[in-house]
């Protein structure tokens, strides 16, 4: 039984309902291009269940977010060169804009860091 919410936008793509460009997917997580790209490989991880953040994630079912983890670590290997960044925007100030937690797989080039 997986946890849903109707008006949630990620779950939504996890059913089917709304169009993503999918590039891998486990028994329990998705994942997708992000719409708008911020580097050459940008891909949003997402557990089939809904959850709001990474905290909650990994208080409520810490395998899960180990699922998410480890198909981030596949989607880097296939798409790019197995090196990359996972990122867990938490919080609308921290940038988070969909409450269903996802991991930002970004790959594929030299990153620069300047999060603020
Ligand atoms: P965040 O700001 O950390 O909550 O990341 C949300 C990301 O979701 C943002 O980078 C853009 C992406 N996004 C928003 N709407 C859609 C959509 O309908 N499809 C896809 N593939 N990505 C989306």
């Amino acid at each position: 039984m997986t946890s849903t919410e109707t008006d949630c936008l990620f779950c939504r793509i996890v059913a089917g309902e709304v169009p993503a460009d999918v590039v891998a997917t486990s028994e329990r997580s998705i994942a997708f291009r992000d719409i708008d790209p911020q580097a050459p490989v940008h891909v949003l991880v997402v557990p089939r269940d809904h959850h709001g953040d990474i905290a909650q994630l990994a208080a409520a079912d810490p395998e899960l977010l180990s699922d998410v983890v480890a198909l981030a670590d596949e989607v880097a290997g296939d798409l790019a060169d197995g090196q990359f960044r996972l990122i867990f925007n938490s919080g609308p100030r921290a940038g988070q804009s969909v409450f269903h937690v996802h991991g930002h797989v970004v790959a594929g080039a030299e990153l620069g860091w300047s999060p603020a």
